[in-house]
């Protein structure tokens, strides 16, 4: 395990040091409880055992300070053992109230914390195994299966936070939807598997040209989203004016450029998109009204022949 001891008598930190290093364990020492605080923010462990005594900052009030760090939700919690002089059970209900696991007084015997650490270490194995799962799992509700780009939950969460912040600067509010051309047309007759990896290959296209006005400063902040079946959506938030119409463009030509055959899309003859871009404020429009301005430009895109952008 990976330790951090929290001791401001060097003396007792050499020793435990050399104990616990014998035992395979790699300690860091902390002789202070600023310093504790300061090393837990950059660094992770695996357990943190804790003096109380300390001048300054006691290792009560290091402890529910290194609780009160951000990213240190209750389930990810490095278990901390405290370990002290003082053998009484009000400072046990303390070191508990105060965010720590348990307690050990330093006169016990020698296995005594070898014992507890054990506990700890399961604990926080099955904590890390939890907090992996909780990635994965938060990874899987924000994307889509087929597509991997964000899915319609998450576009909409996204969306809420983003549209809050362009107010609140008074910035500019960009949405591109876009809708595959005849795609109906295009599993009747490719097959529902070509389906498929027409619809990877465009998200792919339409992912592009978002992450390049992105990484451009074109459109900073702009991704990609499944918005649902054959329909995608771009959000550009903060959008300098008339971005949202060059990204429009691009995307209605990256599509065209992949050159993927689709025999009954009327005129193209390949795989096309067409696209319906607006840019509102935010703070005179409500985000519903956005989707429906960006509908009535794609519906009418649809109308003028597909494979373009309407803005
Ligand atoms: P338009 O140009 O007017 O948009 O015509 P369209 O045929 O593209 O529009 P329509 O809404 O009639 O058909 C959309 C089709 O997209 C129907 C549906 O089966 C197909 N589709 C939706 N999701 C998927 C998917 O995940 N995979 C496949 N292969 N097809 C899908
Ligand atoms: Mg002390
Ligand atoms: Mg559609
Ligand atoms: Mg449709
Ligand atoms: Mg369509």
């Amino acid at each position: 395990m990976k330790i951090l001891l929290v001791d401001d008598s060097r003396a007792i930190a050499m020793i435990t040091t050399a104990r616990l290093e014998s035992f395979g364990h790699e300690v860091r020492h902390a002789n202070n409880g600023q310093a504790a605080i300061d090393m837990f923010r950059n660094e992770s462990f695996d357990l943190v055992l804790m003096d109380i005594e300390m001048p300054g900052m006691n290792g009560f009030e290091t402890t529910t300070r290194i609780r009160g760090l951000e990213g240190h939700e209750p389930w990810a919690w490095t278990p901390i053992i405290f370990v002290t002089a003082t053998d009484s059970d009000t400072n046990l209900i303390t070191a508990i109230e105060a965010g720590g696991d348990d307690f050990i007084s330093k006169s016990s015997p020698e296995g005594v914390l070898q014992a507890k650490m054990k506990a700890m270490s399961r604990i926080a194995a099955l904590r890390s195994r939890l907090a992996q799962a909780n990635g994965k799992l938060q990874d899987q509700a924000n994307h889509d299966g087929l597509t991997g780009l964000f899915n319609r939950r998450a576009m909409d969460m996204r969306i809420d936070t983003l549209w809050e912040t362009a107010v609140q600067k008074g910035k500019a509010f960009s949405l591109l939807m876009i809708d595959v051309d005849n795609f109906k047309k295009y599993n009747d007759h490719y097959g529902h598997q070509s389906g498929d990896d027409c619809l990877r290959a465009v998200a792919a296209a339409i992912d592009g040209v978002a992450m390049r006005a992105d990484a451009d400063r074109l459109a900073p902040g702009a991704f990609a989203a499944r918005y649902g079946g054959e329909e995608f959506s771009v959000i550009i938030p903060e959008a300098p004016p008339g971005v949202h119409v060059g990204v429009g463009l691009s995307i209605v030509e990256a599509v065209a450029a992949l050159n993927l055959p689709h025999e009954r899309n009327e005129s193209w003859g390949r795989v096309t998109v067409s696209v319906g871009a607006v840019c509102v404020s935010p703070a005179s429009s409500m985000v519903k009204d956005v989707f429906r301005q960006a509908d009535e430009l794609l519906y009418k895109a649809k109308g003028s022949g597909r494979n373009r952008c309407e803005s």
